[in-house]
């Protein structure tokens, strides 16, 4: 059986990444996490990643490039991450969150990431240095 595919979302607004604490379930609550959600039968990756932003932060966005690799997640699931531009909207917590921040390229160690999150979150803050 294939793994179903979570996708997530390395925001990037004016140099600095967004991140965002989970409420929910509860023994997530409380991390950080690049937001995010399940692709629905019949989307694609982008396609899914667009609907979860705007369900989850109210904003429109545009996937720019996927972070290479794949993370396992609970059993029978995988995160796939893309960077992404806000086009347009300013991320409020709708659903599943209940703090958001922007992180300059060194204060992105400065939450508690899910652990699965880290090693993309490790090459968006690559990225948003520029190296
Ligand atoms: N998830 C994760 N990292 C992310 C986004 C989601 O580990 N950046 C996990 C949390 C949930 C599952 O994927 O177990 C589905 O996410 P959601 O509840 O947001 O739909």
């Amino acid at each position: 059986m294939n793994a179903s595919v979570v996708v997530a979302g390395a925001v990037f607004d004016q140099g600095r990444l967004l991140a965002a604490r989970r409420s929910s379930p509860p023994e997530l609550a409380g991390r950080w996490e690049l937001p995010g959600g399940k692709v629905e039968p019949g989307e694609s990756g982008e396609q899914a990643l667009v609907r979860e932003l705007r369900e989850e932060l109210g904003v429109e966005s545009r996937p720019l490039e996927r972070i290479p690799g794949e993370w396992p997640l609970k059993p029978g699931y995988v995160l796939q991450v893309w960077t992404v531009a806000l086009v347009s909207g300013d991320p409020r917590t709708l659903q599943d969150h209940d703090a958001l921040r922007w992180l300059a390229p060194d204060e992105v160690d400065d939450v508690d990431w899910l652990d699965q999150d880290r090693p993309a979150v490790a090459e968006a803050a690559r990225r948003l240095r520029g190296a």
